[in-house]
């Protein structure tokens, strides 16, 4: 069926974004939320859950052979839950990989959520999808299209004017 992003490259443009449990259990979910809110993308979706071990190997399935899967599944299934996001608008799956930043923090610009937070890679506070592909296999696997809000910010026509 129709893609949970949207329309890539339009205001309909949808990302997933993850604040993982290192992000929550350092009281950082405010001031990642605060990054998109005032860039002015909308929020689509929240909801804080601990995902199951199926849940986290499935949002990883494509690092299944590496030698950190099972320490990253282990990371984010720990128990300290996360906080799963849709974000929407204009370029805001290549914007949001920017405001998270390099997945290595200690080369992040200072100015990303890791590389003004986080020091290592195995604890980079926070998940963004990294295409549009994978942001429509990733929204669909952590929210149902009813968890998916339709509304427009007060902001929107503004920030997200096309000239
Ligand atoms: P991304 O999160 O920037 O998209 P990916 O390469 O997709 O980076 O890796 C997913 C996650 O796996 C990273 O965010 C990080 O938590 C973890 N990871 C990646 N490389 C390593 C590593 O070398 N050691 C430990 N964890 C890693
Ligand atoms: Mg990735």
């Amino acid at each position: 069926g129709k893609s949970l992003a949207g329309e890539k490259g339009k205001a309909s443009e949808r990302s997933f974004v993850m604040i993982k449990p290192d992000g929550v259990s350092r009281q950082l979910v405010g001031k990642i939320i605060t990054r998109f809110e005032e860039r002015g993308y909308k929020l689509v979706a929240v909801k804080s859950l601990t995902p199951s071990p199926a849940l986290a190997k499935e949002h990883y399935i494509d690092l299944a052979s590496r030698p950190f899967y099972k320490g990253l599944v282990d990371y984010i299934t720990s128990g300290t839950p996360v906080v799963a996001m849709v974000w929407e608008g204009k370029d805001v799956i290549r914007q949001g990989r920017r405001i998270v930043g390099a997945t290595n923090p200690q080369e992040s610009d200072p100015g990303s959520v890791r590389g003004q937070y986080a020091v290592s890679v195995g604890r980079n506070l926070i998940h963004a999808s990294d295409s549009f592909d994978s942001a429509s296999k990733e929204i669909e696997l952590w929210f149902a299209e009813s968890e998916l809000a339709e509304y427009k910010p007060t902001t929107w026509d503004w920030v997200m004017a096309d000239n």
